[in-house]
């Protein structure tokens, strides 16, 4: 037989429920208020350098394998290498916000002369394709809009062992991975 402190037991559970479950809900809305002010477009920098192994004399971009997040992201390539000619090459700076890149701090171009390219930062997946003179600082704005890893190399035959050997085909050289978060 339930006597009247079962009832109150009942009534005292229920009415402790009640709060709980309605503080979880008050919990569950904060965060989703607080979410959608942030509107602002992240920026964010990437610094790379290209720089020839003192051991085996090959030139190297470092790192080679980095992540960054999505959005605006503003690359700087500081190539120690010697200034080199690349005949045959697609000059064209590509992929890049607005197609172009500087060099040395000048006005940005869409085009690099072959006699004054040592190597490339090419990203065939997203159509990027940018030109390093030797002895030069080199930089552009990717908007990556896509998360995902993109292989990224050299377009230019800066190895004496083509395409497949060291430097050029071997990851941490002239090719690499660049993550996007
Ligand atoms: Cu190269």
């Amino acid at each position: 037989m339930r006597d009247a402190t079962w009832y109150g037991t009942v009534a005292l559970v229920a009415a402790v429920l009640v709060v709980v479950v309605g503080g979880f809900a008050i919990a569950a809305e904060a965060p989703a208020s607080a979410g959608t002010a942030n509107a602002a477009v992240t920026v964010s920098y990437i610094n790379l350098t290209v720089r020839v192994n003192p051991t085996n004399g090959f030139p190297a971009y470092s790192p080679a394998n980095f992540s960054v997040p999505k959005g605006e992201v503003r690359v700087k390539i500081v190539d120690t290498d010697a200034t080199a000619s690349f005949p045959g090459c697609d000059c064209n700076v590509t992929g890049t916000q607005g197609n172009v890149e500087s060099v040395n701090g000048s006005a940005p171009t869409s085009q690099i002369g072959w006699g004054n390219v040592a190597h490339t930062f090419s990203i065939p997946t997203l159509g990027v394709n940018v030109l390093s003179p030797g002895e030069s600082t080199v930089t552009f704005t990717l908007w990556l809009n896509q998360t995902g890893a993109f292989v990224w190399l050299c377009d230019a035959p800066c190895g004496t062992n083509g395409f497949e050997g060291a430097p050029m085909g071997v990851p941490g050289y002239m090719t690499g991975t660049m993550t996007v978060l």
